[in-house]
């Protein structure tokens, strides 16, 4: 428990080892927390996205950070609520924990995670915390090398879900 961190705020502003951007399949920027890395890490981040081929939903790749005060950038790409009956929550549990096996494979020590597909591709907030926390409690406990893994609330509802799920 003790690695595991709840910020309020813009995930852009965390000097991390790596952010997790919760991008969409093209990988060339959006709107949301994608919008808002892109703006910070500038047009180089764009350029190196162009190189990746898209990524699938619940898939993860890589980048440097440019100009954010983070070393990396891992995208993943969650994916869109469409009830539940389409993999959806296995999809999501899938973000996480390839992100975190990318970022372990990169000597990444601190992390920090966005609330993947709970904006624009409405994954419902508690439901999406659920399973953010318990993937992410699951692998701490089978690794050692992650020193720091933080949730990065933006709107206020998804800070006291995160408060309540994690107290
Ligand atoms: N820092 C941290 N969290 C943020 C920030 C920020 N600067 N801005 C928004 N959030 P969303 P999704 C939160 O919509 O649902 C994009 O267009 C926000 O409050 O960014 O996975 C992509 O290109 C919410 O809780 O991502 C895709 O097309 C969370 O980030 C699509 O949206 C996720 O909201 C992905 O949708």
């Amino acid at each position: 428990m003790e690695r595991i961190e709840i910020f309020k705020g813009d995930i852009t502003t965390l000097k991390v080892d790596a952010i997790v951007n919760a991008a969409n399949k093209t990988l060339l920027g959006g709107a949301g927390v994608d919008g808002a890395i892109h703006r910070v890490a500038g047009k180089e981040l764009l350029a190196e996205c162009h190189t990746l081929n898209g990524c699938n939903t619940g898939e993860a790749k890589i980048t440097k950070a440019y100009n954010l005060p983070c070393k990396f950038v891992i995208h993943t790409v969650g994916p869109i609520w469409y009830g539940g009956k389409n993999f959806e929550e296995d999809l999501l549990t899938s973000c996480y924990k390839k992100s975190l096996e990318l970022a372990v494979n990169n000597n990444i020590e601190t992390i920090a995670f966005p609330n993947i597909s709970t904006g624009v591709y409405g994954f419902p907030k508690n439901k999406a915390a659920v399973i953010a926390i318990s993937e992410i409690k699951k692998f701490l406990c089978n690794n050692k090398s992650i020193k720091k893994i933080i949730f990065a609330t933006f709107d206020e509802e998804n800070f006291k879900i995160y408060q309540h799920n994690l107290a």
